[in-house]
């Protein structure tokens, strides 16, 4: 500690964000120290040397998709200079098409995660490879019933079979006929919303093909035309993104139910071999888990007491919903745990992780091991994954955790002992049994009747990502702890989840801890009750960022049982620490659905007068929904309050 007091005060702030304010947290901080020390590089350090950052890339001005650029408009800020670029286009132009492009990366990221999923679904229905099977019969058939596949008289296989079909169909059809999954998860409102707009999807790959192509030189220069089609690659990240990859995964693994697990960086154990799953793919993460569970003997002839498997970003949120596998570090700490020096392997699969891991773990014994063919990082070990060759794959990693144990060195190591136990694991089915218990006939009325009373004021889905330029501020928990002041129920996934979790906002002891409004707490303590905890948590963890479809299929079920237009819904899309193109495409969805969406820091459209115009106003006129942006985390939490307050009141319940 003697450093960290040497440090200047700046310094020291920066170091309390990256891991959370709560007791159980603040050891960890010496780790920042620890990384400096041995590597030479932090996230916050690497972003200082980033500043000033580039203001045309900010606003959104900054176009380069040509070789006559790049090309920067400096007029949207000040008097002088372009007010176009070489080819003509204005700064309105260049941010709708940057804007397209950032939404076309998340897309294109969940829709291959659904892709290579539902692929799985095939293989396994068909008998051709042995690996994996279908865990979760009811789900099966909740997911056959809403594609409309018949399941009468026919075997499991069969109908996982024509789900399959029905999946792979939706990206390769090439008829005109919108998309399957569009149609059997979207709201109803949302539906005919984009019917009214011709913006429903009719297959995943074209739309995400042509949105390249319209924003290449020389194509698409009008700003409401390219706006449409941004709301349409939300609606491909939603469905044959999202809520695809979701679903099958609950069929293939088993949907989640509450769990107990733990959090922060002390789940890591000095007495065992530590082994850490980070990235997306649960196909991965499953078999990795499943072969460290088989090779657990093997830790003990090492002298260790087993492997301890730990979660990292959206892998962890996973296998914590199914499995309950603690949760150690969100995307931004991931080089930290590297750091603790008691990491034996990080096995990564695909998105959110970082290229500096490789130079991170090459100064310590960890092995990094990459596993994807289009994922791989300069200092790591690839294995390459396949789901033909999952177990031998699988069985390979966990054995390069073992041989990277007997490599470790004690002294190198810091561990703190503080974890923060937590609750996870709230998939839709798992809220719906637990209300069933006050109203079997009609389980979404007794959520119904307290946002009603105004004992839940409203939701607000607090979602994506840790972003080193807020975490410093404690974005997210700052915002938090307002709306939960306030009663509003907060349901998060993704890295929200793990900072919340950090905070103690997942530990359902701590809830007379927390300055939470009256008719929330009681709430949380009576469902909590009906589960046999002594609360619900504060926050109610409902998945990695794919499981942002739990939220929409939430979402549909309100909106739909109350006959009301989504955007009617006391409902709230929060993006607190957006860093991914894959949380821009999510609040895209969210946004397309009629959902209000905040976003912090504001996303690259400042520089443009006309698209900032259309998302904050115009829109409200046809789906029913705006973005906003606010860097403070107290006035954002207002403004969602107020928001909030005026859907109530427009419902005719009590603001
Ligand atoms: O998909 S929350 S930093 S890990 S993008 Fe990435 Fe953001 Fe974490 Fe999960 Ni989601
Ligand atoms: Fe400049 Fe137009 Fe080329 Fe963009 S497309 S870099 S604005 S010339």
């Amino acid at each position: 500690m003697e450093q960290t007091k040497s440090l200047k005060n700046e310094k020291i702030d920066l170091k309390l964000g990256n891991f959370g304010s709560s007791p159980a947290t603040k050891p960890s901080l010496e780790l920042v120290d620890k990384i400096m020390n041995d590597v030479g590089t932090s996230s916050f350090e690497r972003l200082s040397k980033q500043q000033p950052s580039c203001w045309f890339g900010e606003w959104g001005v900054c176009c380069r998709i040509c070789y006559m650029g790049p090309c920067r408009i400096p007029t949207v800020r000040f008097k002088n200079g372009a007010t176009r670029g070489v080819c003509g286009a204005t700064a309105d132009t260049i941010v709708a098409r940057n804007l397209l492009r950032e939404t076309v990366g998340g897309a294109s990221s969940h829709a291959e995660h659904a892709f290579e999923i539902a692929e799985t679904l095939k293989l396994v229905a068909t008998g051709k490879i042995k690996g994996y099977e279908i865990k979760d019969r009811k789900k099966l058939l909740s997911v056959a019933k809403n594609l409309q596949v018949v399941s009468d008289g026919k075997t499991d296989m069969e109908i996982a079979n024509e789900i399959a079909d029905i999946s792979i169909g939706d990206f390769n059809k090439v008829d005109n006929a919108p998309m399957n999954w569009v149609k059997a998860y979207a709201p109803s409102s949302s539906y005919k919303h984009w019917t009214e707009l011709g913006i429903i999807p009719t297959n995943a790959w074209i739309p995400i093909m042509n949105a390249m192509h319209r924003t290449s030189m020389g194509n698409d220069a009008d700003v409401t035309n390219l706006l449409l089609d941004d709301l349409k690659m939300g609606i491909i990240d939603g469905y044959p993104g999202l809520t695809m990859s979701s679903e099958i995964s609950d069929i293939l693994f088993g949907t989640p139910k509450p769990v107990s697990s733990t959090a922060n960086i002390g789940v890591l154990k000095e007495d065992y071999v530590n082994l850490a799953i980070h990235g997306h793919n649960p196909l991965v993460a499953e078999k990795v888990l499943e072969w460290a569970v088989n090779l657990n003997e093997e830790a003990k002839k090492l002298g260790a007491k087993g492997i301890n498997v730990v979660g990292v970003c959206c892998s962890g949120n996973e296998v914590l919903m199914r499995h309950g596998v603690p949760l150690a570090a969100n995307e931004m700490q991931a080089e930290l745990a590297i750091a603790t020096g008691a990491l034996d392997a990080m096995v990564v699969d695909f998105q959110c992780i970082w290229p500096v891991l490789g130079e991170v773990a090459s100064c310590y014994h960890t092995k990094l091991i990459t596993t994807m063919p289009y994922v791989k990082i300069p200092g790591a070990l690839h294995i390459e994954f396949s789901v033909e060759r999952a177990d031998e794959v699988a069985k390979q990693i966990v054995e390069q955790a073992l041989l990277a144990y007997e490599k470790r060195d004690p002294s190198r190591v810091l561990l703190s002992k503080k974890t923060e136990p937590m609750i996870g694991g709230f998939s839709v089915e798992s809220i719906v049994e637990l209300l069933g218990k006050i109203n079997k006939e009609d389980p979404l009325k007794p959520l119904i009747d307290s946002i009603v009373s105004g004992d839940v004021y409203g939701v607000v889905g607090i979602v994506g990502c840790p972003n080193p330029k807020l975490r410093k501020e404690l974005y997210t928990e700052r915002l938090i702890n307002v709306l939960l002041k306030n009663n509003v129920l907060v349901l998060v996934t993704g890295c929200i989840a793990h900072i919340s979790a950090q905070e103690g906002f997942m530990n359902p002891a701590r809830v007379d801890e927390f300055d939470i409004g009256e008719g929330l707490k009681g709430t949380l303590k009576a469902l909590g009750k009906l589960a046999g905890l002594e609360s619900l948590p504060p926050t109610i963890h409902m998945g990695s960022c794919v499981d942002n479809s739990r939220i929409g299929v939430l979402v549909k079920l309100l909106s739909e049982r109350l006959n009301v237009d989504v955007s009617a819904l006391p409902v709230i899309a929060s993006a607190p620490e957006l860093i991914a193109e894959k949380a821009v495409a999510i609040g895209t969805w969210a946004l397309s659905m009629g959902l209000p969406v905040h976003t912090a820091p504001e996303l690259h459209i400042e520089g443009g007068e006309q698209v900032k115009q259309i998302l904050s106003e115009n829109l409200k006129g046809s789906i029913g929904a705006e973005t906003f942006s606010e860097l403070n985390p107290e006035a954002a939490a207002q403004k969602m309050i107020d928001m909030i307050r005026e859907k109530r009141i427009a419902l005719g319940l009590s603001s």
